[in-house]
């Protein structure tokens, strides 16, 4: 029944691993998975569960109960979706400290999953031994700040206003004709609430006559507030009327674009191996190259790249290199103040889920024709399993660029000249969140670097206004005119990565290597006045580990292993090398930017704790900023050799122009994490040339 569904929301599920409960249990499954793997369909099926909870006390003790009798329970929903956890959780209780899964085989070990719901509008956190079907445990979040949006309350929601008089009636003044309206569900935020406030998003609403570009045509000057917990509309205003901008240009579908065509590319170019595949997928562990990785998908952050390791010739094994990576959250604040507009300032992620937002990725256009698909399992509406089906695509690419090359013209009456071209392996998942598509990239190189890249498509949000040319705007029209009647608004994405490195082990140090200018001290025989040279820092505590990344004061950003050195002896280590990247430009004691405080510096780091995974809060809707990185970096703790965590935010502020109308081509942006002293040398250096240099050479010497 929906109205029972609505309260109980089953959101994300973590299979939680103990490996001290594996040593200690001697009757076990049969190792058919690896310990981070998501849950499989069939352990979906059979992990359906019901919760009792009609009377508060029995919110302390929901029960398992496949066999009650539906109307003795509130809801029943399907245990689905995942996201790995090096956790120990046991009864509500840590027990020890967590124990990192290391091995890449699979393993029997006990399925335990945690669920977060919502149920007679309180945040329940659970945790279910899946293969008993049990609960283990059951907690209320009592803190500030709402979990995930659930495709059910989604559904729900974005139906009120056509249930609603006062809308209804705003609809036929503007003389638009309802049965084409479509709403969709914002997040409220905070703006300063001392007590506790309700659930509540803001429903606005679109105009896609003419066109599927919804996002071009909105309805402005209404606001409608939704309370998600009791599902009707508690608040709305309509304070003026400007025209919807219109259809005409919007359209993007190749089916309903006209002549002329262009610019003209030829195609489909196809790089495909003639040898097959170059990679090899057993489950969820991925082998390429010298790579071997977990990959995994989350209902919130997409996907979870675990157990990154690269193989070293010299050593003749492979090396762990980050033992988990993932977006840790998205922050997205628009820059209009007004009243329709000045809240949106979205936590992709933790409000929406960025996972279970996955789109099925399209071969040939989303992914190159030689791709491999894999779908993807999450809570889905009825907290019933649902599938994506191709949420990733894993594919080599041919990148058309050098590993590396030389020619040698020095030496007398021989030219000499080597070249490698690189091949590189790419998992791909893009998030369609509402407006937006993120492209989400981690490519692994065989020279050990990991490259992650983020690319921004989709349709910028934009402002109906009464202005239909440049000269119409007197004031801050807080953006672009793109089209006549809108205005692209001015905004920022700022997306965050959990990097977990473990850089040949667990324990590791971070340096800081900063570049300065030395000015040669008289002693020199020198002409020269200055020079650059690296003074290395290891961070001590988390404050060392902050950084506000500054052109003009480079520093070479590095995670070393002080335990592991080269042959020759400096530390193993991995550089994270920034790409592009800026920083917040809002004031520090503005609403949005207390709740996304972890934006202020682009690197922070912290010591490995299990419970520290969302960078922006674990329930970041209508947060207050009370628990995200900044909060927990308060304790300044030591972060010099031990099991750290690297945390990554690129920021882009996205000033809309008009070629991003009527949908705005991929705006990219990443970092790498590069070997640096981990490797003896270039473990590309033997590489085998992709053509045959032998055949090559004979030809031309046949022919001298
Ligand atoms: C509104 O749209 C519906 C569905 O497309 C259509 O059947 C109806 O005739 C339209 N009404 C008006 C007044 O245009
Ligand atoms: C905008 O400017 C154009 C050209 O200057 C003018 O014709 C039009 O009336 C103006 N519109 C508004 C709403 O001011
Ligand atoms: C782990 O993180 C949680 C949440 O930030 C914090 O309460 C706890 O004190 C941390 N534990 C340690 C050992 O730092
Ligand atoms: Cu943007």
């Amino acid at each position: 029944m929906a109205s029972s569904l609505g309260q109980l929301l089953f959101l994300f599920f973590f299979p939680l691993v103990s490996y001290s409960t594996l040593s200690s249990t001697s009757v076990l499954k049969k190792p058919s998975h690896h310990p981070l793997d998501p849950l499989s369909p069939a352990e979906t099926q059979v992990s359906k569960f019901c919760i009792k909870g009609a009377k508060m006390r029995s919110l302390h003790a929901p029960v398992v109960c496949p066999a009650v009798h539906p109307r003795r329970v509130n809801a029943c929903a399907s245990l689905v979706g995942y996201t790995g956890s090096k956790t120990r959780f046991i009864r509500n209780r840590f027990l020890g400290s967590p124990a990192k899964i290391v091995k890449t085989q699979a393993a029997a070990v006990p399925r335990r999953a945690a669920a977060i719901a919502r149920l007679n509008k309180q945040t329940l956190e659970l945790v279910i031994d899946v293969t008993s079907r049990s609960m283990l445990s059951s907690q209320i979040y009592r803190g500030f700040g709402y979990p995930v949006y659930s495709p059910d309350e989604k559904s729900l929601a974005v139906d009120l206003p056509f249930r609603y008089g006062p809308f209804i009636e705003s609809v036929r003044r503007r003389g638009l004709n309802l049965s084409k309206v479509v709403c969709t569900l914002f997040s409220a935020g905070w703006y300063g609430e001392v007590e506790k406030t309700k659930r509540v998003v803001k429903v606005p609403c679109f105009y896609p006559e003419g066109t599927v570009n919804l996002f071009m045509r909105p309805i402005e000057g209404v606001t409608l507030v939704v309370d998600l917990d009791d599902m009707k509309v508690v608040d709305y205003r309509d304070r003026f009327k400007v025209p919807v901008p219109k259809a005409e240009g919007t359209e993007y579908r190749a089916t309903e674009l006209k002549p002329p065509y262009g610019p003209k590319i030829s195609g489909p170019v196809t790089v495909q191996s003639s040898d097959g595949p170059g990679f090899d997928i057993k489950g969820h562990i991925i082998r390429w190259a010298n790579w071997e990785f977990h990959l995994g998908f989350d209902a919130r952050s997409g996907p979870v790249i675990s157990l990154a390791s690269v193989y070293d010739a010299e050593k003749g094994g492979y090396r762990r290199v980050m033992y988990r990576g993932f977006v840790s959250e998205i922050f997205v604040p628009y820059m209009d103040p007004t009243e329709e507009w000045y809240y949106k300032t979205f936590f992709d992620c933790g409000e929406y889920g960025c996972g279970q937002s996955a789109a099925s990725l399209r071969p040939s256009e989303d992914c190159p024709a030689n791709a491999v698909f894999m779908d993807a399992h999450f809570a889905g509406p009825g907290g019933l399993p649902a599938k994506i089906s191709n949420a990733f695509c894993v594919f080599e690419k041919n990148t058309g660029n050098v590993i590396w090359r030389h020619t040698e013209f020095g030496i007398p009456q021989k030219e000499y000249t080597e070249a490698r071209a690189e091949v590189t392996l790419t998992v791909r998942m893009v998030a369609a969140l509402g407006s937006y598509d993120y492209i989400m990239d981690w490519e692994f190189k065989p020279s050990g670097s990991i490259n992650i890249w983020v690319g921004l498509t989709g349709v910028p949000e934009v402002r109906g206004v009464t202005y239909t040319r440049r000269e119409n705007i007197t004031g801050d029209a807080f953006g672009t005119l793109l089209a006549e009647n809108t205005i692209g608004t001015h905004h920022d994405h700022f997306i965050s990565f959990h990097v977990d490195l473990d850089v040949d082990g667990q324990t590791n140090s971070f340096v800081k290597n900063r570049l300065v200018t030395r000015r040669t001290s008289t002693n020199h025989v020198s002409p020269r006045k200055s020079y650059w040279t690296v003074a290395s820092e290891t961070a001590e505590r988390e404050s060392d580990g902050q950084i506000q990344l500054d052109p003009t004061k480079p520093v070479d950003i590095t995670v070393v292993n002080p335990n592991k050195k080269t042959k020759i002896g400096n530390n193993v280590g991995y550089k994270l090398v920034p790409g592009l990247n800026s920083v917040p430009l809002l004031s520090e004691d503005d609403y949005p930017q207390i709740r996304a405080a972890f934006t202020k510096y682009n690197i922070w780091v912290t010591p490995y704790n299990k419970s520290e995974k969302w960078i922006g809060g674990k329930y970041p809707d209508q947060s207050r900023g009370d628990d995200n990185i900044a909060v927990w970096t308060r304790g300044n703790r030591e972060i010099e050799n031990k099991d750290i965590v690297v945390w990554y935010t690129m920021a882009f502020h996205h000033v809309p122009c008009q070629e991003d109308f009527p949908i705005m081509s991929v705006l990219k942006g990443g970092f790498e994490l590069k070997p640096t002293n981990f490797f003896d040398y270039n473990p590309t250096l033997k590489i085998k040339p992709l053509v045959d240099l032998h055949a090559h050479w004979s030809n031309c010497s046949s022919k001298n």
